[in-house]
């Protein structure tokens, strides 16, 4: 038995200000790139089931751009003729009662089966049962959906659990709401051919369980997650585990990670102690997203050293974004030289940055028609 598990695919998440050429957020469209990567995935490995263990939309109430885009692919999958089966995360459960979830629009495929309503809920098949929990708001409710789904273990099956939530305290993503499984029932994953989770956005098995997997997310929905490995599970139970025999000579499953293809974030960091002579090598930023360090820089040289610059040195990076570390111990002669440096002089400077010629002369006029009334303010209320 051949299953596919992904998770986390945050459709219509956006982010950075760039639009590709069809005008849609650039990173909008990574993530929904990502996703068909793993349509198509599926449509040439051919398993015997998909899973996606939540967060399929970003919001509870997505764009209508996410739910046409989520509508297309699922007439694919649904056409492959292969279950789908699909729950709910935080991120497309509502807060309230008062809204309805969004997973409900794919009640209507005949090969996709949805979890949402914060219950359990068993999905069978002739030689497997899928035993869904999604994402639970109220704790109390969580215990008695899990001892539900302990109730419909059944032996002469293979049995996987589908969840969205983090085992223990240590896959927490510091979101609101989120779902800790309890430790007490973490026996539960023993009773288990494989566990699919979702939430944490990495790849991994949780601890000593060697069935229970994350899958990680598609893409990162964060500039802090670095990793550039992101993909799905593909997993091969063994189809004859109820014979002894078989079990001794065949490893019971096997698990592999399959890595899909998704723009990588580069870190540079660039040493202003040599500012002048210092190389930076641009030959990895290809469509990258770049984050520029600017170690031991002085006061002086950040005026000096400007964003565009720096963009400069990266031409073919889809985003370059810039931190400044400032070197210890900076002498105050430096300091006040800056001090000397008028407010409006700054300001305009920073404007420089950012906008073109013909913006930056009108700003120009305005920022200095500004000056001049909060100068003049200021000096008759002395
Ligand atoms: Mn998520």
């Amino acid at each position: 038995m051949k299953i596919i598990h992904f998770s986390d695919t945050h459709l219509g998440y956006n982010d950075l200000d760039v639009l590709n050429e069809e005008n849609i957020n650039q990173r909008e469209a990574d993530f929904y790139d990502a996703f068909s990567q793993v349509v198509e995935q599926i449509k040439q490995i051919k398993p015997d089931f998909v899973l996606h263990t939540g967060d399929l939309f970003h919001r509870s109430s997505p764009s209508n751009r996410a739910i046409t885009f989520a509508l297309e692919q699922f007439k694919i999958i649904n056409a492959l003729n292969i279950p789908f089966i699909l729950i709910a995360g935080n991120h497309s459960t509502p807060r309230t009662n008062l809204s309805s979830p969004i997973l409900k629009i794919f009640e209507n495929f005949e090969n996709i089966y949805v979890s949402y309503n914060q219950e359990y809920k068993k999905v069978e098949f002739a030689d497997a049962i899928f035993h869904t929990l999604p994402h639970m708001n109220d704790e109390t409710t969580a215990l008695s959906q899990i001892e539900l789904c302990e109730a419909n273990i059944d032996k002469s099956k293979k049995n996987i659990m589908m969840m969205h939530c983090s085992v223990g305290a240590s896959y927490l993503m510091q979101e609101f709401g989120e779902w800790v499984f309890p430790h007490a029932k973490e026996y539960l994953f023993n009773e288990m051919d494989y566990v699919a989770l979702g939430h944490w956005h990495g790849f991994g098995h949780v601890g000593k369980h060697e069935n229970v997997y994350y899958s990680g997310s598609t893409e990162r929905t964060s500039l802090n997650d670095k990793r550039n490995s992101k993909g799905f599970v593909e997993i091969n139970l063994d189809d004859a585990t109820n014979s002894k025999t078989a079990s001794l000579f065949h490893m019971p499953r096997s698990i592999e990670f399959k890595e899909i293809k998704i723009r990588p974030i580069v870190q540079k960091e660039l040493d202003c102690e040599d500012y002048e002579n210092a190389l930076i090598d641009a030959s990895d930023t290809e469509d990258a997203i770049v984050e520029v360090k600017l170690i031991n820089l002085t006061p002086l040289q950040s005026i000096d050293i400007q964003n565009t610059d720096i963009k400069k040195l990266f031409p073919h990076a889809m985003s370059v974004s810039i931190k400044r570390e400032f070197k210890l111990g900076t002498n105050d002669t430096e300091l006040s030289d800056i001090e000397a440096l008028s407010l409006e002089e700054f300001f305009l400077e920073h404007i420089k940055e950012d906008a073109n010629e013909k913006e930056y002369d009108r700003l120009k006029g305005k920022v200095q028609e500004l000056f001049a009334k909060y100068e003049e303010a200021r000096d008759d209320s002395l």
